[in-house]
């Protein structure tokens, strides 16, 4: 008996084929019905069915890594990575919507040819399914491995899409054996023969071919969603100004701070504050920096990062010598004391039009925003959204796919023109990257203008990088 009969003999024997009459996930009625989960129970058959996977292949079929599509092939991918020492990827089926959000789980390099490993081929979906991300991340795609071919079109359907189906079975091989061998009865063969040629080819789902791309809504539109006023004010002064550049306006004095905003306000929608740490704060300080932001149109921005309990923050926002809540047009902070922390400042902020950005990520190496953390913080912004406005982010694009949440604005620290870091921890992307290949709206930059010879017109240079930026993603 070859080795080939003695695995579908045992494939029956475990229940793993059965005839009668069964309801496909097409919706057809098959008369055999193939159940290949089981095979998990049976360590021995498990092990076999994946050497001969690997040993069935033509030479021609040279690939460095290997995929089980998601998921009754994972074992036996598993078993081909382990017993042949070839290093495994997994796809996900359920992208996560916070943390790296990976389609492609393990290491790989770009231009490596990844051999795709699955139990049983129909139209052979499943396996574009899973051949589409894995070529998306630069990975090569040319050969598929299969347990069970139900000859329906899974060949040409695949082949189509530039994969080589290699089979261990073809289901009219099956079937012959097991009547060869008096398992099953004539009637069942020829009903099985009648059905594939009545069947021969099931096409490929067209809702399991490449989605569209969600349209990228440009600033005008997301105004109309936004519900904060804040928020409102600041994507229409963007538009405007033509502009999605923040200040960070990390200088020694309230002098030097006032003289840089009128400096740079021009080229900026927002400027952002650190007033702890101006020596001559007086209380006329905030007015002062009001009329500036008034005349040259831009919303100012406390980066004091509240952190306290809600009734901690209502007095730390409206009291002590800053008076925070008299000029900051927007301010953040932590989730870390939880929603308490938003329904306090929202108490203070809402009445006089206040919008409020939410520590999601942070830019410094080694920080703790990330994961679940992130996903939190977007829970909590979702739920107040009359007044949280959006985000400080990093990487918007990797925690939640597309413009899922396009009322909210996600503004970024740590850019500069040259990707880098400073001696602390600070960690730096280009403006181009931060607003295209990260999904964020606004770039903050700090020491990227105020250290430069010429802040004005070092600020126009970051202007106009982050403004293109903008309009070459409203345009793809
Ligand atoms: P820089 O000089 O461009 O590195 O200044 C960045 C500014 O953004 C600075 O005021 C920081 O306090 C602020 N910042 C940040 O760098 N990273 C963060 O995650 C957050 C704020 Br939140």
């Amino acid at each position: 008996m070859s080795a080939m009969e003695a695995l579908i003999l045992q494939l029956h024997e475990i229940g793993a084929v059965k005839f009668g009459n069964f309801k496909l996930k097409s919706g057809i009625f098959s008369p055999v019905y193939i159940d290949l989960r089981l095979i998990v129970s049976y360590p021995s058959l498990l092990t076999q069915i994946s050497q001969t996977l690997i040993s069935s292949l033509p030479p021609s079929a040279t690939f460095d890594v290997v995929c089980g599509v998601p998921y009754t092939a994972l074992p036996i991918a598993t078993v081909v990575s382990v017993s042949n020492g070839i290093p495994m990827l997994m796809r996900r089926k359920e992208i996560k919507d916070y943390g790296t959000s990976k389609a492609i789980e393990g290491i790989f390099e770009k231009d490596q040819t990844c051999l795709i490993i699955e139990d049983l081929v129909t139209s052979g979906a499943s396996v574009l399914e899973t051949a589409a991300p894995l070529r998306s991340v630069g990975l090569k795609v040319s050969d598929a491995v299969v347990l069970i071919d139900r000859q329906q079109g899974g060949r040409e359907n695949l082949a189509e899409n530039g994969i080589k189906l290699h089979s261990m079975i073809k289901l009219t091989d099956m079937v012959r054996v097991l009547k060869e061998k008096g398992k099953i009865k004539e009637e069942d063969e020829l009903n099985l023969l009648k059905f594939l040629e009545e069947n021969s080819r099931v096409s490929v789902p067209s809702v399991e071919k490449e989605k569209p791309k969600p349209r990228v809504l440009g600033f005008k539109e997301r105004s109309e969603l936004s519900k904060n006023p804040a928020g409102k004010k600041l994507f229409d002064i963007m538009l405007k100004k033509e502009t999605n550049l923040c200040l960070a306006a990390d200088v020694g004095t309230a002098a030097e701070l006032l003289e840089i905003a009128e400096k740079v306000g021009p080229e900026i929608c927002l400027l952002k504050t650190h007033v702890d740490i101006l020596p001559d704060f007086t209380p006329d300080f905030g007015s002062k920096l009001r009329a500036i932001a008034d005349k040259h149109k831009f919303l100012i921005f406390e980066d004091r990062k509240f952190a306290d309990i809600g009734n901690t923050v209502t007095m730390q926002y409206e009291g002590g010598i800053f008076k925070i809540l008299e000029w900051a047009d927007i301010i953040n902070a932590h989730i870390i004391s939880g929603p308490g922390i938003v329904e306090g400042l929202k108490l203070k902020g809402m009445p006089r039009g206040r919008g409020l950005l939410l520590l999601a990520e942070m830019s410094s190496a080694g920080n703790l925003a990330t994961g679940d953390y992130t996903a939190a913080a977007v829970k909590i912004a979702e739920a107040h959204s009359d007044f949280v406005m959006g985000f400080i982010s990093v990487n918007p694009a990797s925690w939640k796919c597309g413009y899922v949440y396009p009322s909210m604005i996600h503004a970024t620290p740590g850019v500069q023109m040259v990707k880098g870091g400073d001696a602390l921890g600070q960690q730096y992307n280009t403006p181009h990257s931060v607003i295209t290949e990260r999904g964020s709206d606004i770039i903050i930059v700090g020491r990227g203008i105020i250290k430069a010879d010429n802040p004005a017109e070092t600020a126009h240079e970051y202007r106009v990088q982050g403004w293109n930026a903008y309009l070459e993603k409203c345009s793809q």
